[in-house]
């Protein structure tokens, strides 16, 4: 099975591309990868962006498509409008599931999508979802509705099949995700741990992706197995760095 990570370059592989490879190879899936941005980052601070031009990303992915046969995709980091209509002109007509994993803003707090590109993401890349993951803080940037429930059917209402809110709910030893699919909602609810870690997100919505290639597509079970491997990676995380942890 072959899966693609659409995204950001992370040089300390904690999030980003980088990560995704990791956590595909978990699941025993080929992770093939586009680079949208090459962030300079380490466990500390994001120091650098630099957005690759729309004709290196349409030929990565045409690389790719002219290949290999794709079993799901992930769409993680964006960051500017012309990396977002790329995306969207090669993909809507593809019919495979795709995994959007809004990226907006970095655990320390750099801007990864460029404000003047939020309209654009809600029309073309929204609508490419089979399911989204937003945490709790994305899903009220793209909602504009801090309640989730509405929030998530707002979200959904742009074009998402299901609807993954991360985070939804949290308490000192517990942490809970809202689940609205196309007829149902529900909560799955998980342990917490108390360790900051860096690129928790993707991993989540990578291992979703890596399951959604291999052919499960109960969002139920797949949403289940991500949150423990999850759980189960910030438990193993480490302080490879001079910052927050990476798994
Ligand atoms: O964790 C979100 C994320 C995703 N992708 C890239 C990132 C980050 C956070 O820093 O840099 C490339």
């Amino acid at each position: 099975m072959n899966v693609l990570s659409i995204g950001g370059s992370d040089p300390s592989s904690g999030a980003g591309i980088q990560s995704d490879i990791k956590t595909f190879s978990k699941y025993y899936v080929y992770g093939l990868t586009a680079v949208t941005a090459i962030t300079s980052q380490n466990t500390r601070k994001v120091t650098s962006i630099e957005p690759v031009s729309a004709k290196s990303l349409k030929a990565q992915l045409d690389s790719i498509f002219s290949d290999f046969h794709v079993d799901a995709i992930k769409i993680g980091m964006v960051y500017n409008s012309q990396i977002i209509k790329v995306i969207h002109s090669k993909l809507r007509n593809i019919k495979v599931p795709i995994v959007v994993d809004p990226i907006i803003k970095s655990t320390t707090g750099t801007i990864l999508l460029k404000k003047s590109a939020l309209n654009d993401y809600k029309k073309m890349i929204i609508p490419l979802a089979y399911v989204i993951t937003p945490n709790k803080y994305e899903a009220k940037i793209l909602s504009g509705i801090s309640n989730t429930k509405k929030s998530a059917k707002k979200i959904q209402a742009m074009g998402a099949k299901c609807v993954i809110i991360t985070g939804a709910t949290s308490s000192n030893s517990h942490i809970s995700d809202f689940i609205l699919e196309e007829n149902r909602e529900y909560v799955i609810s998980g342990k917490k741990i108390p360790i900051t870690n860096h690129g928790s997100g993707c991993t989540f919505s990578a291992s979703i992706t890596a399951m959604l290639g291999k052919g499960e597509h109960n969002i139920r079970i797949t949403a289940k197995h991500a949150k423990d491997h999850v759980y189960w990676s910030i438990k193993n995380s480490k302080k490879i760095g001079k910052g927050i942890n990476i798994a």
